[in-house]
């Protein structure tokens, strides 16, 4: 009786596992991620997207270029990225604030970053591969 008991008990334990590990959610990490930013804004079809990114002080912005023509990220109070059409820029925000942004060539083009205080450890940086 007790190895079967035993036996059962090892399978139960090896599905309930299996049952796990299939309802992991698959998260589907956008390719557009900028390694090393907590939040990645997309510069295409004349836009970013999303256009208002809200993130805690210490943070990281990324903004990955995709569209066909040079764009730049230029923002008020100072730092700008180089006219590009491809590639990435980041920045770090670490003062609470809301930072508002253009891309020089078109002016139209506009987005703002909000740094809230942080309150919590920030979550992990690193952007994994996943399946
Ligand atoms: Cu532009």
């Amino acid at each position: 009786m007790r190895p079967i008991a035993a036996l059962l008990t090892a399978v139960v334990s090896v599905a309930a596992l299996a049952a796990c590990g299939g309802e992991t959610s698959t998260r589907s990490a956008p390719e557009t991620s900028v390694a090393g930013a907590d939040v990645t804004v997309v510069v295409d079809d004349h836009d970013y997207e999303p256009e208002h990114v809200e993130i805690s002080a210490g943070q990281t912005v990324g903004w990955n270029f995709q569209d066909r023509m040079d764009h730049d990220v230029a923002f008020d109070d100072g730092p700008a990225s180089p006219i590009q059409r491809e590639g990435t820029w980041t920045r770090t925000f670490d003062e609470p604030g809301t930072y508002e942004y253009l891309c020089t060539l078109h002016p139209s083009m506009t987005g703002t970053v909000t740094v809230t205080a942080d309150a919590s450890p920030p979550p992990p940086t690193t952007v994994e591969d996943l399946p």
